[in-house]
Parts: structure tokens; C-alpha cells; sequence
């Protein structure tokens, strides 16, 4: 049975004191040009925690201004990649010391579970520092023997000033996962976190400081996405944009990208990622793999399996026991140890979600639980599971390869070409980014690799089976960033991922993360007796 018990004062003690509510720009804490602000909200109480400083253009200009100079003539980009290697792990070592105020900064602004916080997501955050922090001195080029007798080297060198546009589902891990490849890379950069959770952000640049990272390397406006991050976009004079969040704002963002400067462009977008589950499994197991993508982080992850798509031999024992499972979460504040979901992060994003769940409801879709918000206050949703959701699409066979798709399986040298038309249900086809979950029946593997690409995303997808064979046939047959086999949300700072299709493009993780705040230059040069 779920527990309700939001904002509750049992907890007050962990609620830590707002210290940074300002802009923070070339090293110094700083009110908005305009001396505006805006209110940050708690989602557990509808309550105001802070205001915050409204950064616009003109701090977008200061704040680049400040980056520009940084890289230009400052020492950050010129030091070795083992200093600047040093200066980060230093910042490891600070932020470390501070989790748990950093984690109490992400539960109060964007109602994430403190405990998770402080074991897991934070930590892997960490980790990401600790992997780039690593890589650092490990940049280099290669050499080129060429033709008519000319030899080649190429320099790995920073891409120069970076925007950061970050959401707010990951606060904390957001900031890291983008500065710091970056920071190794010898970039200097601005951040614009979310306007819904601006706060770890200026505590983060407050550490990094601290640890000696040079003036002007990490700037934060903090701001609304239509202004200040509109002018990060369009900006002349930074080179490279490194986007997350909607797929609506990501394209914006790469128009404003190519209709000023022609900065580079890295987007992370949105996403309906399936989960499919064959019928070899062990369902209470795989049970617990589709609890953790569904409803992780409220269902606020780009990466969520919002759609589970079930072979017919298991579907109705899964369906039942999922739907079991999911009505023990227990639903509350996010202080509170026992809670396994907090609250949406905004009033925005809880209206949404809940007329998600009414248009599953006039669709047809059978309510298997949840479906109601919950609570007097805040924006908290029950876990909701809907079955019996829909999926149109079309099976065309043609026998010849007329084109090389993941949507296409080869089987005995046919090839099955899948199109899909439309899907029939909303909470089918759209990253609802809640705790929503759509259960979808398939039948034979063709059926269930076409009804998975049948989206316009592409970042994520899981598998459940036990059969090598079949988890291998269809993770080539995903059009997807990452696929996750009998385990789901399975990261790691070495690990590439990010969009196919309209989920977007470029690489967080690894080293394909740090190889977009780089440019490449080839120095070349004639041998003794070349013709040149
Ligand atoms: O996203 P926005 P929102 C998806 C998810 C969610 C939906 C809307 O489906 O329900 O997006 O969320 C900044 N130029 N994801 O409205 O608006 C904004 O200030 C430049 C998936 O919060 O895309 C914030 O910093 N920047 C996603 C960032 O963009 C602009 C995570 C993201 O906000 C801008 C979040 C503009 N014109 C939402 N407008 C994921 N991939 O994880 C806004 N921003």
C-alpha cells in the first residue's frame, strides 16, 4: 500500500541552508544585470526555497565574455593535461566531502530521493569526474605516414568556449556528466542549469573554485531557457553547444546553432524506450528490471522504459504481478528513507503527466493501477500501469536489401522491412516523463523488434530473455544508443551513450564524450625527397 507523507517536518533537519542564489561569473558570485529574480519551488510543498538570480543575455555575455578570456589567455587551457587532471580530482575529493549537502540540494529542488542520492546516483556522478579527471593526460594525436613522401601529426586541441544547457531530472550528475570532459579537455564553459533546479549548480561552481580551477573556466547563469539559454544558442562567440533536454528545444537550439555561428552541436533528447521481455524468463526477476525502468526517478529519465512490451506466452502473469508490485511503492517525501518515489519536478511537468494518464484512459488502454495524483500537496503521482496499450504499425516484406536499417531483419536472405505508420495510443508513442508505463503485447520477435522501433527516439532499449541468440539478433536490430541485456539503467563513466533518431546526437561517457570538446588539427610536412 503506498504511504503519503509529503514535505513532512520529521525531516526538517536534512533540509540544508540555501548558501548560492546568485549568478557565478569569472570566479565571483554576482547578482543579474537586471537585478532580477525568480522563484525556485519546492515540489514536495509548493513552497518557495529560494530566489534565484535571473541571468539573461547580457550575463550570457558577461559569463561567455569571462569564458572567452579563460581560454584565450588564461592557464587552463595551456597547463598539462595531468595539471589540469590534478585541479579535478582535487574538485572529486570536494564535492565528495560534501554529498550529503549536495544531495539534500537536489532532494528540495527537484524532490529526488536523498538516500538513492547518496548511495548511487551521486556516486556515479563521481565517478564520471573521476573517469575525465583520468583522461586528462591521456589526449593525444596520432601520426600520419602519407603519400609523396610527406609525414603528418594531429593535435587533439579544446574545442574553445562551451554552453552547457542541462535539465533538471539529474541536477547534480548533469553538471558533472558535462563539465566534466570538458574541464579534461581544456575547454572553458558556461552552464545554464534548469530553471526548476538552479541550486546544486552554484554550490558545484562554488567547489570548483575551491579546488582551484582557474577563474572564468566554469561559469553558471542561472536563468529561463527562452532567454538565457537562447542566448547561449545563438551566441557568436562560443563554440560548441552541448544540449539536454526536449526534443522541441533541442532542434531550437541547433537552428539557433546554425543560424548564428555554426557552433558545434551535441543534443540529448527525449525518449520511449521498450523493454522487451520474451517469455523464457523468470518474471518475478524480470519484474524487477522493469520496476527499475519504469519508475525510476519518478519516470523523469530520458532513458525510462515507459514501454514494456511482453510476449504473449507470460504477458498476462506479468501484467498481474507488475501491476502488484508497482501498487507496494511507496510514494512520499523523498527525505523520508523508505520512499521509492518523490514528487514531480514541477507543477508543469505534474500536469502533464496526469493528462497522459486521462488520454490512456478515453484511448481504451486498461488502468492496471495508480493513475491518480496523490497527496494534499505537491506533485506526487501514483505509479500507473496501463496494458492492453496499442500499437499501429505495418508489416511490408520485400526480397531484396533495398536499404541497410536496423528495422530491417534478415532471415534466410528475406528481409522483413517494417514501417511504422502511426501509433494508436499517445501514451504509446509520447515521452510522458513520469511515472507511466504502457504494457504492450507482442507475439513472435519480428513483431516485437518492429512495434520497439516503431518511435521517432532511439536512446535506450532493454531485453529480457535467456536465449543468446535472440538477445543478440535483436539489440542489432534496435535503433537505439544503448541496450541494456537483463538489467536495466546499467551505467558507467566508460560507457558510451546517447541518440539515434530524434533522441539527438553526440556521446556522453567514454572517451566519445570527450572527443566533441575537441578539435582536430593535421600539421603536415615533406620528408626528404618529397616531390613537394
Ligand atoms: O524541457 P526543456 P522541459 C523532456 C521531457 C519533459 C519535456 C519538457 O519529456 O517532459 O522535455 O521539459 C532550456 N533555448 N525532457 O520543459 O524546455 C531549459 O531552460 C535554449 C527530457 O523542462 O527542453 C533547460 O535548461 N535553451 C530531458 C533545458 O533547456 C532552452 C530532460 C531543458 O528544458 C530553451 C528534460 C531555448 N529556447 C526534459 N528553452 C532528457 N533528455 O533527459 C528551454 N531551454
Amino acid at each position: 500500500s503506498q504511504v503519503h507523507n509529503n514535505g513532512n517536518s520529521k525531516y526538517s533537519d536534512k533540509i540544508p541552508k540555501i548558501k548560492f542564489t546568485k549568478l557565478f561569473i569569472n570566479g565571483e558570485f554576482v547578482d543579474s544585470v537586471s537585478g532580477k529574480t525568480f522563484e525556485t519551488i519546492d515540489p514536495r510543498t509548493e513552497e518557495v526555497i529560494a530566489n534565484i538570480a535571473e541571468g539573461d543575455k547580457e550575463d550570457v555575455d558577461l559569463a561567455v565574455k569571462a569564458a572567452r578570456e579563460a581560454f584565450d589567455h588564461g592557464p587552463w587551457p595551456r597547463m598539462s593535461g595531468s595539471e589540469r587532471g590534478r585541479i579535478m580530482m582535487k574538485f572529486l575529493q570536494l564535492v565528495e566531502e560534501n554529498i550529503e549537502e549536495l544531495a539534500a540540494l537536489d532532494s528540495l529542488d527537484a524532490g529526488k530521493l536523498f538516500e538513492l542520492g547518496k548511495a548511487a546516483e551521486i556516486p556515479f556522478a563521481f565517478s564520471v569526474l573521476r573517469y575525465y579527471a583520468g583522461a586528462a593526460d591521456k589526449i593525444h594525436g596520432k601520426t600520419l605516414r602519407m603519400a609523396n613522401q610527406l609525414q603528418g601529426h594531429t593535435l587533439h586541441e579544446p574545442v574553445g568556449v562551451v554552453g552547457h544547457i542541462i535539465p533538471w531530472n539529474f541536477p547534480i550528475g548533469m553538471f558533472l556528466m558535462k563539465t566534466s570532459p570538458a574541464l579534461a579537455a581544456g575547454c572553458t564553459m558556461l552552464v545554464k542549469p534548469a530553471e526548476q533546479s538552479p541550486l546544486s549548480a552554484l554550490y558545484l561552481a562554488h567547489l570548483a573554485k575551491l579546488a582551484g580551477i582557474p577563474d572564468g573556466v566554469i561559469n553558471v547563469v542561472t536563468g529561463f531557457g527562452e532567454t538565457a539559454g537562447a542566448a547561449i544558442s545563438s551566441h557568436m562567440d562560443i563554440d560548441c553547444v552541448s544540449f539536454t533536454g526536449s526534443t522541441e528545444v533541442g532542434r531550437v537550439v541547433m537552428q539557433a546553432a546554425a543560424t548564428s555561428n555554426l557552433k558545434a552541436v551535441s543534443l540529448e533528447l527525449g525518449g520511449k524506450a521498450p523493454l522487451i521481455v520474451f517469455d523464457d524468463v523468470d518474471v518475478d526477476s524480470t519484474i524487477n528490471i522493469a520496476l527499475k525502468g519504469g519508475f525510476a526517478n519518478k519516470g523523469e529519465y530520458c532513458v525510462c522504459s515507459s514501454r514494456i512490451l511482453v510476449q504473449e506466452g507470460i504477458y498476462d502473469e506479468f501484467v498481474t504481478k507488475f501491476a502488484l508490485y508497482a501498487k507496494g511503492m511507496i510514494v512520499g517525501d523523498p527525505f523520508d528513507p523508505s520512499t521509492h518515489q518523490g514528487p514531480q519536478v514541477d507543477k508543469q511537468q505534474y500536469e502533464k503527466v496526469l493528462s497522459y494518464i486521462e488520454h490512456g484512459k478515453r484511448q481504451g488502454a486498461t488502468l492496471l493501477t495508480g493513475g491518480k495524483p496523490c497527496g494534499e500537496k505537491g506533485y506526487y503521482i501514483e505509479p500507473t500501469i496501463f496494458s492492453d496499450v496499442t500499437v499501429v504499425y505495418t508489416f511490408a516484406y520485400v526480397t531484396h536489401i533495398c536499404c541497410i536499417s536496423s528495422t530491417l531483419l534478415c532471415t534466410n536472405n528475406h528481409v522483413y522491412v517494417f514501417v511504422c505508420l502511426q501509433d494508436d495510443m499517445l501514451i504509446a508513442t509520447d515521452e510522458i516523463f513520469g511515472p507511466v508505463v504502457s504494457v504492450i503485447k507482442f507475439k513472435t520477435i519480428e513483431e516485437a523488434i518492429a512495434k520497439a522501433n516503431s518511435t521517432c527516439y532511439g536512446l535506450a532499449a532493454g531485453i529480457a530473455t535467456n536465449d543468446l541468440n535472440i538477445a543478440n539478433t535483436v539489440s542489432r536490430s534496435l535503433r537505439a544508443g544503448i541496450i541494456w541485456i537483463n538489467c536495466y539503467l546499467a551505467f558507467d563513466a566508460s560507457c558510451p551513450y546517447g541518440g539515434y533518431k530524434m533522441s539527438g546526437f553526440g556521446r556522453e561517457f567514454g572517451m566519445e564524450g570527450l572527443y566533441k570538446y575537441l578539435q582536430v588539427k593535421s600539421v603536415v610536412t615533406p620528408l626528404h625527397n618529397s616531390p613537394w
